[in-house]
C-alpha cells in the first residue's frame, strides 16, 4: 500500500489527483509542518530530506518532491499510459516537461511572487515571462504537451499553471487557460481535489 505524507493547505493536496490517475490504494500520513515544532510522522524524515511534502512511502522505496514522485508513479504503476517508455521517441521531450515545473516553472513562479527583478540570461529558469512563452509555444496545435494523451507531464504543467491562475500571479493566455481547463476537468483531477478537501475538512 502506497503511503502519502500529506499536509493541509500544501502542494501534498495536488498528489491525490495522481494517484487516483495511477489507481492503486493508498493511505495518507498527516505532517503537521505549522506546529512549533512541527509533528512528521515516522518514516517522513527519511522520505523527505528536506522535510517537505508530499513524500511517499512504497515499500521499501520512499521519495519526496512531486516530479520525481510523478515519474516514479507513473513509470512503476502506469507504463505506455502516463509515461512513455524509456525507449519511445517521446520519452526525451516527456522529461523535459515534467521536469520543467520545479526546473523553471517554480523558480519562476518565486521570482514573479517576491517580485524580484528579472535577469533572464543569468537565471537558470530564464524569467517568468520566457517560461510561460515557452509553454505558450509548446502548445500550439497541441492538446497535451507530449504525443496525443495525458501525461504526467501535463500532470506537473497543467497543475502548475493552475496555481499561478488560483494565486493570480499571471494572467493565462487564452491556450493556455484552455489547458489547463483540460487538466483540471479529468475525473482524476476532479477526484483528487475532492478528497484534498475531504482530508482538509476532517482535521478542522
Ligand atoms: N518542489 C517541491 C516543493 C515542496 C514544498 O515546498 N512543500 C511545502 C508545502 S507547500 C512544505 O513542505 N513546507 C514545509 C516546510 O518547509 O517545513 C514539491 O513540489 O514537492
Amino acid at each position: 500500500m502506497i503511503t502519502l505524507y500529506w499536509a493541509p493547505r500544501s502542494r501534498a493536496g495536488r498528489m491525490f489527483w495522481l494517484l487516483e490517475e495511477i489507481g492503486q490504494p493508498y493511505e495518507i500520513s498527516v505532517v503537521d509542518f505549522r506546529s512549533d515544532p512541527p509533528v512528521h510522522p515516522e518514516g517522513f524524515a527519511d522520505a523527505s530530506p528536506l522535510r517537505k511534502v508530499p513524500a511517499i512511502r512504497d515499500g521499501d522505496t520512499a521519495l519526496a518532491d512531486t516530479a520525481a514522485i510523478a515519474l516514479y508513479l507513473a513509470d512503476r504503476y502506469a507504463p505506455g499510459r502516463l509515461a512513455p517508455a524509456p525507449d519511445h521517441p517521446d520519452r526525451g521531450p516527456f522529461l523535459f516537461w515534467t521536469f520543467y515545473s520545479p526546473s523553471a516553472m517554480e523558480p519562476a513562479m518565486t521570482e514573479k511572487f517576491l517580485q524580484i527583478p528579472p535577469n533572464p540570461a543569468s537565471y537558470p529558469w530564464g524569467s517568468f515571462d520566457r517560461m510561460m512563452s515557452a509553454i505558450e509555444d509548446r502548445l500550439e496545435g497541441r492538446d497535451w504537451l507530449v504525443g496525443d494523451d495525458f501525461t504526467v507531464a501535463d500532470y506537473m504543467v497543467g497543475g502548475a499553471l493552475g496555481f499561478i491562475s488560483q494565486f493570480n500571479m499571471a494572467k493565462l493566455s487564452p491556450r493556455q487557460q484552455a489547458y489547463a481547463d483540460r487538466c483540471a476537468a479529468r475525473p482524476a483531477a476532479k477526484a483528487g481535489a475532492a478528497r484534498d478537501a475531504e482530508e482538509t475538512a476532517r482535521l478542522g
